[in-house]
């Protein structure tokens, strides 16, 4: 038995949702109320002395078997264990594992903290801004919206091409929230705009509701 311990509106437990659903993989989703700072309590501390969400438990019995943290080792743990549909090139395409897990790392080490920031301070009150928290925030998103638009030519579907993979569910948690929250992908940006329409039609990423 499968459990997600987890807080709806975290990105990276939104990516890791997204791969259970491509996989077709049942869980448990398991809530730590982050508002009420639940990723403080022993127990949650006892799965990860991180308090940090996600965190994918298995079980047997009511017996922890296992426990992984962090969102990309447990999306790396579960196309492992349950290969089937890959989210990652062959293991004979070294270079395309690797491409993928590069824009994944950018999804989560840069566009989801620049996104963060670029939403919190547009729900700020104008006069309220920080000018300069703001610029730097635009400019880091719209650098992330010009190597998609890049990694998306050739009429590719999805960043592995045909192939949905980490990487996607990765991005799409945030960049759906941002297109949601007005925060224009530009019209010279065809190939990204496409694919943004995509991801919000796809089963696994509608399953999520409310981002
Ligand atoms: N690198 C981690 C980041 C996880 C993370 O930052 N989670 C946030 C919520 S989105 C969290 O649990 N914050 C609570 C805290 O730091 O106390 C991952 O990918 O799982």
């Amino acid at each position: 038995m499968l459990k997600l311990y987890d807080y709806p509106q975290c990105p990276y437990g939104q990516k890791t949702r997204i791969v259970l659903a491509e996989k077709q993989l049942d869980y448990e989703f398991v809530l730590v109320d982050l508002r009420k700072n639940e990723q403080h309590t022993p127990e949650f501390l006892a799965l990860n002395p991180l308090h940090r969400v996600p965190v994918l438990v298995e079980e047997d019995d009511g017996e922890i078997e296992l426990i992984v943290q962090d969102s990309t080792i447990i999306d790396e743990y579960l196309e492992d264990e349950y290969p089937e549909p890959s989210l990652l090139p062959g293991s004979g395409d070294s270079a395309a594992r690797a491409r993928i897990r590069e824009l994944e790392d950018h999804a989560d080490q840069f566009f989801v903290l620049a996104a963060g920031t670029l939403l919190a301070e547009h729900a700020k009150p104008a006069e309220s801004r920080d000018p300069e928290r703001l610029r730097r925030a635009k400019e880091e998103v719209d650098k992330t919206f010009q190597i998609l638009e890049e990694a998306l030519q050739g009429g590719r579907l999805w960043l592995g091409g045909e192939q949905f993979t980490i990487a996607d569910a990765a991005f799409a948690p945030r960049l759906l929230l941002l297109v949601q929250r007005q925060v224009e992908i530009p019209n010279n940006m065809p190939a990204l705009r496409g694919y943004a329409d995509r991801l919000g039609k796809r089963d696994s990423v509608r399953r999520l509701g409310a981002l």
